[in-house]
């Protein structure tokens, strides 16, 4: 069954051929999938249209790669599945997208609705299973409203606060014949990224939020994820530059004032460089972008209620779900700073005091972590990778980080050199396994800007396959390993918990990643001196024939392996986890 390459849609056709046209006039970037029969038409349309599809190895690791594509670019990420195995290996990173807003659509392979319910092979009660993963669950019964109900994926996946569509094509939908209208293929532009529309939050809200801020003597950003689904960060570092107001975020919003800048103060919650000390301290927090989740607030200890505090988001639920907040302004991000900006009259204000204080505070913290950002320990210091990091990435840089220690220490100690979405980890269920895909996703939405992944070597054994994806689909990104031959973060955990020496089920075997690199055809650089970091950062960001994987040697000491702490110190109350 062929279809004929037309870039002007109508027709007789497939209804595979209906909904790879649609993604055509939606602009749709790389997409990741893994076959079955069910979408057998779509593929071949996607091959006569040249469309960029790209198979993966683990359907998974198809979402995570265009979750990344869709954080880096602010437009839908695109991913299918087949029927069954497919559509529920999809669960995880689509819960990943939900929670961390970022738009999606996922196309799954459903059973031809003839058989179904008679145990087809691979069926499931997928729909089931995916529904909750997602913000709205599509199923297209007829296929002539495959281009409506495409067009309507995008419209939900783009609006309000974005998230994660399921677009379920029957497999007699997808293979049917029939002729669609020219006119039905038609797309809404606003919804070819996110937010799709903007709104404002209520004047008088905003009016009560300008006249606290105003009082306010030391006020404090804390800036979520938002400010980057928003594309906030310029206008939110230019607010934060006028009222002198330093930022604090975090891990998802890392970015959205450059982590250089004089008023960044970097991350606050369960980790901190002295962004916690100017929270207990602030007479006003104007949180943007942020749920205030159990590690924004250190399970829930921070901020202190005393401080008044101006909530905005896109997603009213989120309002004093944790923290109470004296002005709830509903509304996106960029706009709603817009509109402070305007409450504020416009007038700059200087605070020489409170920013020499940022600056005292930065120094005497520094003056602590550089000798953990400067060791020379073998195996090597985790901050000593970050800061060879810090180093070697551009201002265009983008670093992803995985769900283990990789997103905590890069979190705390990288320092991104632009505002915008220069780093991006996969916070919305925190899985490990997204480094490695996370990278790819990302570095085909910017080929040009150097891209490097951090991943635990736990969270590369997940996904070790999609190394060969990465080296066939010309994703020359560098990946770092955090060798440290553990499950880590739990490893740590054990020894805060249970004392020396009592671990389970945390250890891996020692393994040389940059010859499993190189037997995928790819290059690979170990490192085990420190000196050696910023050279083996600098070919995989030069060399771009290849992907590079530096397999870094850190330290396997469970007593030194959680952020800035020494377990050795570390206080832990009953019942309660160490950090
Ligand atoms: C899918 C998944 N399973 C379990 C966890 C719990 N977890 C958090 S960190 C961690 C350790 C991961 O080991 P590794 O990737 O080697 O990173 P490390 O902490 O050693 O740097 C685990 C298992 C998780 N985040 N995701
Ligand atoms: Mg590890």
């Amino acid at each position: 069954m062929t279809t004929t390459a037309s870039n002007r849609p109508g027709g007789r056709m497939t209804g595979g051929r209906a909904l790879a046209e649609m993604l055509g006039l939606h602009g749709v970037g790389p997409m990741f999938g893994m076959g079955g029969f069910q979408l057998l038409p779509f593929y071949e349309a996607v091959r006569a249209l040249g469309l960029r599809h790209y198979l993966i190895n683990d359907e998974r690791c198809g979402a995570f790669a265009s979750d990344a594509y869709a954080r880096v670019t602010n437009r839908p990420g695109v991913c299918d599945g087949t029927l069954g195995p497919g559509a529920t290996n999809l669960v995880t990173p689509l819960v990943e997208s939900l929670n961390a807003g970022v738009a999606m659509v996922a196309i799954t392979g459903d059973s031809h609705r003839l058989h179904s319910w008679k145990n087809m092979t691979q069926e499931s009660r997928q729909l089931d299973i995916l529904r909750p993963a997602v913000k709205e669950v599509i199923r297209i019964e007829m296929a002539e409203r495959i281009p409506e109900l495409t067009r309507r994926a995008f419209a939900v996946a783009t609006s309000g606060r974005a998230g994660p569509v399921v677009l379920d094509v029957p497999e007699d939908v997808c293979h049917a014949q029939l002729d669609f209208a020219p006119d039905a293929f038609w797309v809404d532009p606003a919804t070819l990224q996110f937010p799709a529309r903007r709104t404002r939050p209520a004047a008088d809200d905003v009016a009560r939020a300008g006249a606290l801020l105003a009082r306010a003597k030391r006020p404090l950003i804390l800036a979520g994820g938002g400010v980057h689904l928003s594309a906030a960060a310029p206008a939110l570092a230019a607010f934060a530059e006028k009222f002198s107001i330093p930022v604090a975020h975090t891990l998802s919003g890392k970015g959205a004032i450059a982590c250089t800048h004089p008023l960044a103060v970097g991350l606050f919650g369960r980790y901190s460089r002295f962004a916690n000390d100017l929270m207990e301290r602030a007479d006003c927090l104007l949180v943007i972008g942020c749920k205030l989740g159990e590690i924004a607030t250190k399970r829930y200890t921070l901020p202190a209620g005393s401080v008044p505090l101006i909530h905005l988001d896109i997603f009213p639920e989120e309002f004093g779900r944790t923290t109470r907040a004296e002005v709830s302004l509903w509304g996106d991000a960029q706009a709603g700073i817009a509109d402070l900006d305007a409450a504020l009259g416009g007038k700059p204000i200087a605070r020489a005091d409170y920013r020499r204080e940022i600056d005292e505070r930065r120094q005497a913290w520094l003056a602590e972590a550089i000798k953990r950002l400067r060791s020379d320990e073998r195996p090597i210091d985790m901050a000593r990778m970050i800061d060879a990091l810090n180093r070697q990435l551009p201002a265009d840089g983008i670093l992803v980080a995985d769900g283990g220690f990789a997103a905590h220490w890069a979190g705390l100690f990288y320092d991104t050199k632009a505002p915008g979405r220069g780093f991006v980890a996969d916070r919305g269920l925190a899985s490990i396994g997204y480094g490695l895909p996370g990278a790819l996703g990302a570095q085909l939405a910017a080929p040009n800007s150097p891209v490097v992944g951090i991943t635990g070597d736990g969270g590369l054994n997940m996904v070790i396959g999609e190394i060969e994806t990465a080296r066939r689909v010309g994703a020359n990104f560098t990946l770092m390993v955090v060798n440290n031959a553990a499950s880590g973060y739990v490893k740590a955990l054990q020894h805060a918990m249970y004392g020396a020496g009592n671990y389970q089920s945390s250890d891996l075997v020692e393994t040389n990643y940059a010859d499993v690199a190189k037997a995928f055809g790819c290059r690979g650089i170990r490192v085990e001196d420190p000196a050696d970091l910023e050279g083996a950062i600098a070919t995989g960001i030069k060399e771009r024939d290849l992907p590079t994987i530096v397999d870094v040697v850190v330290t396997r000491d469970p007593a030194r392996m959680l952020p800035a702490a020494d377990n050795r110190a570390l206080q832990v109350k009953a019942g309660d986890r160490p950090v």
